[in-house]
């Protein structure tokens, strides 16, 4: 038997890898809570539909979010922030699952980051070509808390770097299941996603699901 055999196998979860001072990836984290997870997914976004934002300079994200959680970020013509209701609707953004916040906060702990809140959740749909491109999360209001980030589904090339824009970054591949942590010195690093490749995933078909946790308030 040859370890690629097992190329696309989920891995129990091991131990941290370290990826820069205070950011972790967790291979196989959420392994054990996927069928949690992949449902409460489905509420979320028959409550706050997928949707695909437009940039502050008039483009539409190849990315589809939603959000759940007191706060959820969005983009319009206006400028990147956090609000308290889904502007589709009018309504407060669906509350954050349960498994999402025990999840986020278990995950926030195995990467040095105790007694991790998030109050908001984002729920990010790649379809094969999506991509994100290199950015900083620094739409939030406490730079003390960690960046947790859930893969589901599709493998993709997460893209990490410096807090300088300029330096080359480093690629990791994630699979289902897998979270990065990324915080403290780390917390304002340029981070993105190369463009999703085609492919078919056993639970979740042609596409990856990426909840990323944060503290926005
Ligand atoms: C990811 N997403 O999908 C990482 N940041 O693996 C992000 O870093 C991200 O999707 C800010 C806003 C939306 C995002
Ligand atoms: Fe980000």
């Amino acid at each position: 038997m040859t370890q690629d055999l097992f190329e696309e196998e989920p891995l129990a979860y091991v131990a941290p890898q370290v990826m820069a001072p205070g950011a972790v990836l967790l291979r196989g984290f959420a392994c054990d809570v996927e069928q949690a997870l992949m449902h409460a997914v489905e509420q979320v976004t028959a409550a706050a539909p997928l949707r695909h934002l437009v940039t502050p300079g008039g483009y539409t994200m190849s990315v589809a979010m939603s959000n759940c959680g007191a706060l959820g970020w969005v983009s319009d013509r206006t400028g990147y922030r956090y609000t308290g209701t889904d502007p589709l609707s009018g309504q407060p953004w669906p509350p954050m699952p349960d498994c999402f916040a025990r999840l986020a906060r278990r995950a926030a702990a195995e990467a040095g980051f105790g007694g991790f809140r998030p109050d908001a959740c984002l729920v990010n749909c790649y379809e094969p070509g999506a991509r994100l491109s290199l950015h900083q999360d620094k739409d939030e209001g406490d730079m003390s808390a960690p960046i947790v980030s859930v893969s589901l589904g599709l493998p993709a090339v997460f893209l990490f770097g410096t807090t300088r824009r300029k330096d080359r970054p480093a690629r990791y591949r994630l699979v289902h299941g897998d979270v990065a942590v990324w915080g403290g010195p780390s917390r304002l690093a340029y981070h993105g996603v190369a463009p999703l490749a085609a492919g078919e995933h056993a639970l979740l078909g042609r596409q990856r699901i990426n909840l990323t946790f944060r503290c926005a308030a």
